[in-house]
């Protein structure tokens, strides 16, 4: 993750930071300002020990954000370096009908090697994205998508200190293979914040008190309930705008269907690493096996030996005779794959992969710092502890009346 691109030039504004991502740069050029975006392919890692062949763009998936102010004449130019024609739509943007980049509706698709351009001017403030109106389904699918934000006139409109943003996106990508499958339309197999599963997505930190927004887009074929530990957040807009505030009410938990985004707010009023992750279990496991029997109950260490034999890349889930990070390290994984649930903390595996990641409040941080502080140290007496007396029987449903 970069630090955020304060503006060299134009309106002030606070910027963003792109979750393992970063802004594009632009030039100004007689008031107006200029976006190159190059579609083409890349390579991106999802997690260390997994690398994967996707499309995105300025060698990237989800490509560089875009930061603007309300009221900014842009001008994208944007050319096509892929193997198919393509286009951009602005998802959320008012502007001219032509400019909305659907494919053979208000334009003919973007050729390869043609450049194109969009010009438009930013009329509102908010939360937005890019991505193709041509041939969708593989395009994204491939991991072509990418944020944007048009930010207040007035600076001091809804200040934070920190403003992260990030994409949802999934891939289907065999274990041991590096292309995702295209013609998946439900069972992906990698969850994913901005084509990076956990352990691969960095922390978003703060200072203690600090004021924090997250702004996340959904750009897979399912919905992510959105689960923050330790804290209330409120949820201030939607890719329709910003939400009154007498219209806000608190949550832990906040649904993102398909194609939707949200911006949650929050103050970061407890030190600690708290979770932030989607609560859909199979989105915090990696590539896996699914269509099993259940195996609840099951003696496995053999079981796993003769069913690997018979399916290769099959991992189990829990059962009799030790924990999933256990069960994994009997099973050699084949190359360029993540294990299922993985990410160690202080205290041993965390087991989770897929959509996952820390939000890390320290009182010690600087205000503009972004680097990972390493792990929490809390006071003594903070943390839940192993307990030597006797069990103390206090009740259980034999003994209700
Ligand atoms: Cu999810």
């Amino acid at each position: 993750m970069r630090p955020p691109l304060h503006p060299p030039n134009g309106r002030p504004y606070q910027p963003v930071a792109t979750l393992n991502g970063w802004t594009l740069p632009w030039r100004m050029r007689n008031g107006v300002k200029e976006f190159h975006l190059v579609a083409e392919a890349v390579t991106r890692e999802i997690a260390p020990g997994m690398k994967a062949h996707l499309w995105g763009y300025n060698g990237q998936s989800p490509g560089p954000t875009i930061e603007v102010v309300e009221g900014d004449r842009v001008r994208m130019f944007v050319t096509n370096r892929l193997p198919e024609p393509t286009s951009i739509h602005w998802h959320g943007q008012r502007l001219p009908n032509g400019m909305d980049g659907v494919s053979g509706l208000t334009q003919p698709s973007i050729k390869p090697g043609q450049t194109y351009v969009y010009e438009f001017a930013a009329q509102r403030s908010g939360t937005f994205m890019y991505h193709p109106h041509a041939d969708d389904m593989t395009q994204m699918a491939m991991g072509m998508m990418g944020f944007w934000v048009t930010h207040p006139h007035d600076p001091h409109v809804m200040p934070v200190d920190r403003d992260y943003v990030f994409l949802l996106n999934a891939y289907d990508i065999d274990p041991g293979s590096y292309t995702p499958k295209v013609s998946t339309m439900l069972d992906f197999n990698l969850w994913t914040f901005n084509s990076r599963a956990y352990p691969g997505i960095d922390p978003m930190v703060a200072r203690l008190g600090e004021r924090v927004r997250i702004r996340v887009g959904n750009l897979t074929m399912t919905n992510h309930p959105m689960h923050l530990h330790g804290h209330e957040f409120v949820v201030t807009g939607t890719d329709g705008g910003w939400i009154p505030a007498s219209a806000r009410f608190p949550e832990v938990t906040t649904d993102i269907g398909v194609g939707q985004m949200k911006t949650l707010e929050f103050s970061a009023t407890a030190p600690g690493d708290w979770v932030f992750h989607c609560h859909k279990s199979h989105h915090t496991m990696n590539a896996m096996g699914h269509a099993i029997p259940n195996t609840i109950g099951v003696e496995q260490r053999d079981l796993a030996e003769q069913i690997t034999a018979l399916v290769p890349n099959y991992m189990n889930m829990t059962g009799e005779g030790g924990t999933m990070a256990d069960m994994q390290m009997q099973m050699p994984l084949p190359p360029n794959t993540l294990p299922m649930m993985t990410g160690t903390g202080p205290h041993g595996s965390i087991e989770m992969g897929g959509m996952f990641t820390l939000v890390k409040i320290r009182a010690d941080l600087a205000r503009n710092d972004y680097r990972d502080p390493g792990w929490s140290k809390p006071p003594k007496g903070s943390v839940a502890y192993l307990w030597l007396g006797e069990e103390p029987h206090l009740s259980r449903d034999r003994d209700v009346k």
